[in-house]
């Protein structure tokens, strides 16, 4: 079962779409974890977009995800990380397929509402950084059958 991080950030929390998010993860099918709602130190943020260090966009990247809460959610299932990026659409809001979140909901880049991991291993990762073990709850929905085929 792969398991992948989502972040609303604070656009997201400011514009009263942390339900909106979630709920279209949620009637997808993925099964919740873990959930919390945060404020960001920058030590975390700095961590979370490592790979995005000495780009032009980092220093607005960390100032935007630290400037106020977020709400972190761990999402799992078969193809966690692939059905959440899909949902969410790619990065440029403007380049984001209509029906997705970023293109429903956004229309710059610096300002595109969530975060979704990237691959299994970066999920896998990114839940570790976040959440401590056990924050994590291990459970089976009723009917879960009718959404996974093998579980
Ligand atoms: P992703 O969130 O779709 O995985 P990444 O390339 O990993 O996209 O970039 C991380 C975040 O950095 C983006 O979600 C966006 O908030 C921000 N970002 C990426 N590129 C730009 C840019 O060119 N200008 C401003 N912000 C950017
Ligand atoms: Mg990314």
């Amino acid at each position: 079962m792969e398991r992948t991080l989502v972040i609303i950030k604070p656009d997201g929390v400011h514009r009263g779409l942390v339900g909106e998010v979630i709920s279209r993860i949620e009637r997808r099918g993925l099964r919740l974890i873990g959930m919390k709602f945060m404020q960001v130190s920058p030590e975390l943020a700095a961590q979370h977009y490592a790979i995005h260090k000495g780009k032009p966009f980092y220093d607005g990247l960390i100032s935007y995800i630290t400037s106020s809460p977020v709400v972190v959610v761990v999402w799992e299932g078969p193809k966690a990380v692939e059905t959440v990026r899909q949902l969410m659409g790619v990065t440029n809001p403007t380049a984001a397929a209509p029906g997705t979140i970023r293109a429903d909901f956004a229309v710059e880049i610096g300002r595109n509402l969530t975060h979704g991991s990237d691959g299994p291993e970066n999920g896998a990762a990114e839940v570790a950084l976040w959440f401590k073990p056990q924050e994590l709850v291990s459970w089976q929905r009723d009917g879960e059958r009718w959404v996974f085929e093998k579980n």
